[in-house]
């Protein structure tokens, strides 16, 4: 005997079919999130050079200006650190040259940040002070009491190059650019098949938390923070690690995410190698056991995320270097983001 289902059951099937259709077409929303300078909108720079074929002429030029606030800001900190530190250059020249630096300001009488530029004479004092024997010194051994942006050192490596008329920057000037993120922006990409809305909310801090609540429906929340931070002091002298934390710890908790997928991006690996030998963990961390064995310092730092997941929530996390072209992160990205679709598909019909 033939088994005949009611029209009232055939139309529920027919209802479902048709959510389970808007469900597969609707984009993925991930959100970015992580104190300001960890490395969201590197990522975003990073799958647009990657999987979109990389900024063009005229998306290249609008980083120029951003690059000459880069140098002189670092530049400026340089001289300044000199100054409070009672230090002064090797060389007797470059002491006038520090106080040039320390002068400059942009002309933008044009109206225009576009037209700003770094003048021959302010070229060449910032390159002769770079190359004092002094700043060897300062860089290896005051690295931690720097606040130097984590650009400093490669754009001053490069000062002759971008302060040559007519430079423009290159993909990889424009992925240490930095320019920090107002508020949120949402950008549409595509990575592999998977095409998402990725936005960004940058800079956040304490208090920010009420924003959560707009953010409730997406399928991942990215959380960044910048694992070479454990030596460094944020403008109100707290810990960046440790702020990080805070932060991480009210986003893992909050009711708002409960149904997301989080990504815990342990990003500037490459800093993190490079700083470990140089500054001790145990220093700012005193319970650290583990020398300068990279393995255990980044489980060590894990720990301390994982720590406040009181929520109990599941957690990928991810030692990255999303500056790193070759870097795996993007090509996981996808990956994981993949995995959340389908967790979070399942979750949805109660499967999960
Ligand atoms: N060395 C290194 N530098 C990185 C890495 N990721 C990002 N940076 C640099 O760190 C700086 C800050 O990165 P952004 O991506 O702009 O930081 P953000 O999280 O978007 O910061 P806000 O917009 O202020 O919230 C930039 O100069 C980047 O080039 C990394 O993996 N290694
Ligand atoms: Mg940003």
């Amino acid at each position: 005997m033939a088994d005949y289902i009611s029209k009232a059951e055939s139309c529920a099937i027919d209802r479902q079919i048709q959510q389970d259709k808007k469900l597969l077409k609707s984009k993925p929303g991930i959100l970015l999130i992580g104190t300001s300078g960890s490395g969201k909108t590197t990522l975003l720079k990073q799958v647009k050079i990657l999987h979109e074929g990389g900024f063009s002429a005229t998306e290249l030029a609008k980083f120029r200006p951003i690059i000459f606030q880069n140098v002189l800001d670092s530049a400026q900190a340089m001289v300044m650190y000199m100054r409070n530190a009672g230090l002064a250059c090797v060389n007797v020249e470059n002491i006038t040259h520090c106080e040039k630096i320390l002068k400059y300001t942009f002309d933008v009488s044009s109206g225009s940040p576009q037209n700003i530029y770094l003048s021959t004479e302010i070229t060449n004092a910032i390159c002769c002070m770079w190359a004092d024997p002094i700043m060897v010194k300062i860089m290896e051994d005051n690295l931690d009491k720097l606040r130097l942006m984590d650009n400093t050192r490669y754009f001053l490596n490069n000062i002759h190059v971008i302060g040559k008329m007519g430079y423009t920057p290159n993909q990889t000037d424009a992925l240490y650019a930095y320019q920090k993120t107002e508020g949120l922006t949402k950008t549409e990409m595509r990575i592999g098949s998977v095409k998402m809305d990725i936005s960004e909310l940058g800079g956040l801090h304490y208090g920010h938390e009420k924003l959560f609540r707009f953010f409730e429906n997406m399928s991942a929340i990215m959380f960044f923070t910048a694992i070479s931070d454990y030596d460094k002091e944020d403008w109100a002298c707290r810990n960046r690690l440790g702020e990080s934390i805070v932060l991480f710890e009210a986003v893992v908790n909050s009711p708002w995410f409960s149904h997301s997928s989080i990504i815990l991006y342990l990003n500037k690996l490459d800093l993190l190698i490079e700083n470990l030998p140089e500054v001790p963990l145990k220093q700012y961390f005193t319970d650290y056991t583990g020398g300068n064995d990279l393995n255990k310092a980044i489980k060590y730092i894990l720990s301390l995320f994982m720590k406040v997941n009181r929520a109990g929530l599941r957690v990928f996390s991810h030692a990255a270097r999303v500056i790193d072209p070759s870097d795996t992160c993007v090509g996981l990205l996808s990956i994981v983001i993949k995995e959340a679709i389908l967790e979070n598909s399942l979750k949805d019909h109660q499967i999960l």
